[in-house]
């Protein structure tokens, strides 16, 4: 048992739900910041909760946002975590466009605002600090592959509220010693990244095709790649920074790229389908080839005002410095979140029945 003690912020996320577990593995107190909601936001951490009257409860949730300073000095104070991961953040890149002062506020001044709890609280000494940056600072990319010392050009409000997170997060380490690094990840997925990010819109729809209760897919473009991994690798890099004797910057990724389009191909495969694309531009469509209807549709509502055309990572220094190596391959991870899907779908249509 660790006997150390974390405070994860966005731990209702999909990162925040693997690291938490891998640290309650490892014998971590966690303490967890969820935000107020008129729903239950907790479905991704339920499994893992434990009644906080329990002598053995290790996993704790506390109210919080990251745009309430008083808020976060309050919770690093009462945790006083040796590790604070900062995975809190509106992560979505197209609503980032849509709502780009709150994404600032919470991506940008969020990071600040925990940084300078850590200070005014004294904690530099005890606490170190990894915070969630990400690929998307490459934005139009300078360098393929893209590794620490590539160039940023950020492509959106999200891209560049994380740039001011990631240069903070520098400045504190270099300005009053704190043990503070970047996580630069590239994107990764699971059975529980969010469903309106592309994987997942992906998986989930083909699911509900499969089982009849979805008619078309509709994506933007089908020509981004990305350097797609599993969460669940990824969250062990984010430990694995925290426990070097030095902080420093890494890039996590596969080193491997795949456009949207193969992505939906894969994910097609998987339910025995094999789609046929016809057509270009706005009218490219995804037909089935043994029934000929069309499954795949664009639509040019989710075209990105400025598009990240493509990620590829290299992670040679996570590898050489942390150990650390992305280990799901690409037809796996898709697989994995097919499966899931299948099963979500039917849960989901089993749960209407009984409200109908
Ligand atoms: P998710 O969108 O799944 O989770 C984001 C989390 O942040 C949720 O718990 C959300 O709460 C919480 N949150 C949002 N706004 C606030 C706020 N104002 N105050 C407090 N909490 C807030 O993201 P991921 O788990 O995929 O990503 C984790 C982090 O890593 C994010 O910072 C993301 O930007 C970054 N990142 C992700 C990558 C990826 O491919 N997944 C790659 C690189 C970086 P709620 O559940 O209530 O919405
Ligand atoms: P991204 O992930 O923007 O890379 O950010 P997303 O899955 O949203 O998009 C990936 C690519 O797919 C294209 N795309 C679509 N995207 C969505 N969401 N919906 C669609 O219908 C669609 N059609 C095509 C996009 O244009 C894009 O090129 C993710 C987030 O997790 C960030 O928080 C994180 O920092 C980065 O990954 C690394």
């Amino acid at each position: 048992m660790s006997g150390k003690t974390a405070l994860i912020t966005g731990v209702t996320g999909q990162d925040g739900a693997y690291l938490a577990r891998l640290l309650l593995e490892k014998g971590y107190t966690v303490h967890g910041v969820k935000r107020r909601s008129s729903s239950f936001n907790t479905a991704r951490v339920d499994d893992i909760y434990v009644d906080p009257h329990d002598e053995n409860a290790r996993f704790f949730l506390h109210y919080g946002d990251l745009t309430d300073s008083t808020n976060l000095i309050r919770l690093v104070q009462e945790t006083q975590p040796d590790e604070l991961y900062n995975l809190g953040a509106q992560s979505h890149v197209q609503v980032s466009f849509e709502t780009p002062e709150y994404t600032a506020n919470s991506d940008a001044l969020g990071t600040l605002r925990l940084l300078e709890a850590i200070r005014i609280l004294k904690l530099e000494e005890k606490t170190r600090f990894y915070q969630a940056s990400t690929s998307e600072l490459y934005g139009l990319v300078q360098e393929t592959p893209q590794r620490e010392t590539t160039p940023f050009y950020p492509r959106s409000p999200y891209g560049a509220a994380k740039l001011y997170a990631y240069w903070i997060t520098v400045n504190y380490r270099e300005s009053y010693r704190l043990h503070a690094s970047n996580g630069i990840l590239f994107n990764h997925e699971s059975p529980l990244r969010g469903e309106t990010f592309v994987t997942r819109k992906i998986t989930r729809a083909v699911a509900a095709i499969h089982h009849g209760v979805q008619d078309t897919l509709y994506l933007g473009n089908l020509d981004a790649q990305r350097d797609w991994g599993h969460a669940k690798d990824y969250v062990e890099g984010m430990w694995l920074m925290l426990q070097q004797d030095e902080p420093d910057d890494y890039v996590l990724g596969t080193g491997e790229m795949h456009s949207v389009r193969e992505f939906v191909e894969k994910a097609f495969a998987h339910v025995e389908k094999s789609i046929e694309w016809r057509g270009e531009g706005v009218d490219e469509i995804g037909v089935d080839r043994a029934s000929g209807r069309t499954l795949v549709k664009v639509d040019p509502r989710y075209f990105r005002p400025a598009e990240v055309d493509l990620l590829l990572s290299d992670p040679a220094k996570a590898r050489e410095k942390l150990g650390w190596q992305s280990t799901t391959s690409f037809d796996r991870l898709v697989q994995e979140m097919m499966d899931s899907d299948l099963q979500v779908i039917l849960t989901e249509q089993d749960r209407q029945g009984r409200y109908d």
